[in-house]
């Protein structure tokens, strides 16, 4: 049985991605950052450590097949702070990978690296990056590290866009976004077995109907998702949209308004961007 660490496991989506792999016996090894987990099961392989460590990369990656790096800065903050987790951490993660022989790592790179596609658009895999924030731009910069060490040292990655990865839609956005935990984990069982990925860059996202993203391409991951927003869409769309108008007009939403000083951010949501 192949041997999986999952870095992050005590963020957001880690938390699921840990007690899924935990449940359908996955021989795992979760590291959490600065607070220590708790483990969920007896003698379940628990770690915690700041990843700029090599020693702390060397703990976790000892023994390890494949890694889901869900580890990092996972929103819009400070340049310092991005830095630190997503690229110097990054850097010392492929490292620790060279030094351990490790085959595969799933990098979580975000839909926050093309923010800035007005939404009218939809995204084929060798669309152009266009980050919203220094945030998506480090996700970016992680693209191009994966891609790297796939040219230069053989260990395979699969960066994966997510979308918006929460337990159901609950906003206009999400119809397009949503990526849902059962297809989260098909997608992860997927990058465990499947072979000869090399380096892919694909988007996490279900399939929705109102989808952004096209996946074309990355066929021979297999990844096939079944799960769509679009069966909450009335109920959504019945209710208020708590996007302004700026983040109503670009895929990356929210985000696009921080530090954002063009003159049009009260242009009407309709609005083509350019
Ligand atoms: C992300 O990359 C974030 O980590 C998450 O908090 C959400 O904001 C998500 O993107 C999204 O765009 O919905």
């Amino acid at each position: 049985m192949k041997k999986i660490a999952l870095s992050g496991a005590g963020g957001q989506l880690g938390t699921v991605v840990r007690s899924a792999m935990l449940k359908r016996g996955v021989a795992l090894r979760s590291a959490g950052g600065m607070k220590p987990l708790v483990p969920l099961v007896d003698g379940e392989d628990v770690m915690n450590g700041d990843l700029s460590d090599p020693a702390v990369v060397d703990r976790l990656l000892d023994g390890v097949d494949v890694l889901i790096h869900f580890a990092g800065t996972s929103v819009e903050r400070p340049l310092p702070e991005i830095i630190d987790n997503n690229l110097r951490a990054l850097v010392e993660v492929y490292e620790g990978a060279r030094r351990h022989g490790v085959r595969r790592i799933v990098f979580a790179s975000s839909n926050h690296a093309i923010g800035m596609y007005p939404v009218t658009e939809k995204l084929s895999l060798d669309c152009e990056l266009r980050p919203d924030g220094f945030y998506g731009l480090s996700k970016a910069w992680g693209e191009s590290l994966a891609r790297m060490y796939w040219d230069k040292h053989g260990i395979e990655s699969i960066c994966v866009r997510i979308g918006s990865c929460v337990e159901r839609p609950t906003e206009p956005r999400h119809l397009s976004t949503w990526f849902g935990h059962q297809d989260l984990m098909h997608f992860l069982d997927r990058c465990v077995v499947a072979e000869n990925i090399g380096f892919m860059a694909i988007w996490g996202v279900s399939a929705n109907t109102r989808s952004w993203w096209d996946n074309s391409g990355a066929e021979r991951l297999g990844y096939q998702p079944t799960q769509d927003a679009e069966a909450w869409a009335t109920e959504i769309l019945a209710g208020p949209n708590p996007l302004d108008a700026l983040g109503q007009r670009f895929q990356g939403g929210s985000f696009v308004g921080l530090s954002y000083t063009r003159d049009d951010r009260d242009a009407p949501a309709s609005l083509q961007a350019s």
